[in-house]
């Protein structure tokens, strides 16, 4: 097996100091025995966590309402709002995790990308990154430029009990290439995969590029006071296992080794991973998230098995007690415009199968979610019903 520690990434220096680790420390609020913390410790937790991806925003009536006449990236930097965005579907649906009101994008922006985020799309940048000046020339974000993100975390904080986590996030490298090289959403991220393979050392030198501002990104979140992170490779799953083990994983893994000492839980994810879930979890995070198309328990065994099999070659990503993890997920998105019968059968079928995983030593532990986000036009009553399901068992 190839020794994957010797990628080129340079965030080793963004390693954080003691300082930092305490600042982070005396931030976070929430009790170590919070649903979430204790499950990702694979202690029982007092009841199972469940948060769904995209539970802010295009659902709730109170959302489209305060954003009438703000733009999604100015929400975004205006730290009233993005309090109050965050907290109103854990209030409405007791949520036992927030997710920060944010946008994957948010860091390019502020250190000073053209980019924005257009209604009905999604972020669309004024001039793509394809060559090597275009890379040059692209910033790393200085924290100084996300203050509005730290106090909107503060009010944040102020609401939350105590048993409720604050998750903050990043785009991961692939995905947040994909949309600097192909200019917006794709349907195939052709352009980026051919970059990918005919210009590898632009394709390296752009990731070498954004690691940094990934890492400033989530530590920023993480001194702020979240209490944990997820790391979003979303559209990953577009590439093969042989693709993402040689041009994604090393700045993943070098990303959650940046933020491993402030020993918060970083959750990575991305859609139509079936295939890649091994190489995720072997990039270091605490819990692997699931998209739909794969039980859990199906899912957490294929970590093991690859996890173990990585071990035993000498892969030095992969220490033996490293081995098992949390999950979370996994219901489709779809069950919530299904009805209440079929949530609530669905919703105890990946309980289920989360519990045989962690039966069979496969997970310590499950968070519950949906296999990626809330859709838009789902009703944010079918949202409060999965809830009170999933926590009602
Ligand atoms: O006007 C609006 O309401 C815009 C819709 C919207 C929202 C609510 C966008 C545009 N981003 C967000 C917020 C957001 N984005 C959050 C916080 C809210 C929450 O999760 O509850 C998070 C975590 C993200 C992260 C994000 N943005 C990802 C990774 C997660 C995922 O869904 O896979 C990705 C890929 C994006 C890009 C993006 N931003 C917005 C859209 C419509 C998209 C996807 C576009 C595409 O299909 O490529």
């Amino acid at each position: 097996m190839v020794d994957q520690n010797s990628s080129p990434v340079g965030v080793a220096d963004l390693r954080p100091t003691e300082e930092a680790i305490g600042t982070a420390r005396s931030a976070r609020r929430a009790s170590p025995d919070a649903p979430l913390l204790a499950a990702v410790r694979g202690e029982t937790p007092s009841r199972r966590p469940m948060w769904m991806m995209r539970q802010a925003g295009r659902s709730l009536p109170e959302y489209r309402e305060i954003r009438k006449d703000v733009g999604m990236l100015d929400s975004c930097f205006r730290p009233d709002l993005l309090a109050e965005i965050t907290l109103q579907p854990v209030r409405r649906h007791d949520a036992d995790a927030a997710i920060l009101f944010s946008d994957i994008v948010v860091p390019l922006k502020a250190a000073g990308v053209g980019v924005d985020i257009v209604a009905g799309r999604g972020p669309v940048l004024e001039s793509p990154v394809r060559t090597a000046d275009a890379v040059e020339a692209l910033p790393v974000v200085d924290p100084s430029q996300l203050e509005a993100v730290v106090e909107g975390i503060g009010g944040i904080l102020d609401e939350l009990r105590d048993d409720q986590v604050l998750i903050g996030f990043a785009g991961a490298p692939f995905t947040l290439a994909s949309y600097l090289i192909e200019g917006g959403p794709s349907k195939n991220h052709g352009v980026t995969k051919a970059m990918m393979y005919s210009q590898p050392q632009l394709w390296h030198a752009l990731m070498d590029k954004l690691a940094p501002t990934v890492v400033r990104f989530l530590q920023v979140q993480i001194e702020a006071g979240a209490d944990a992170v997820q790391l979003f490779d979303s559209w990953a799953g577009f590439l093969s296992l042989r693709d993402y083990r040689e041009f994604v994983a090393p700045y993943s893994q070098k990303i959650i080794e940046a933020v491993r000492p402030y020993d918060v839980p970083v959750i990575h994810f991305g859609v139509n991973t079936g295939e890649l879930l091994g190489e995720m979890a072997a990039v270091g995070p605490d819990v692997i998230g699931i998209d739909w198309k794969t039980p859990l328990d199906v899912a957490a065994q294929r970590v093991t098995a690859s996890l173990t099999a990585a071990h035993e070659a000498g892969d030095l990503r992969v220490s033996a007690e490293r081995r098992v993890r949390a999950i979370q997920g996994n219901l489709d998105p779809a069950i919530l415009l299904a009805g209440p019968e079929v949530i609530g059968e669905q919703v105890r079928r990946v309980c289920r199968e989360a519990d045989r995983a962690v039966a069979a030593g496969d997970a310590r532990g499950h968070i519950f979610n949906l296999g990626h986000g809330v859709l838009p036009e789902t009703d944010p009553d079918a949202i409060t019903r999965a809830f009170a399901e999933m926590h009602g068992q």
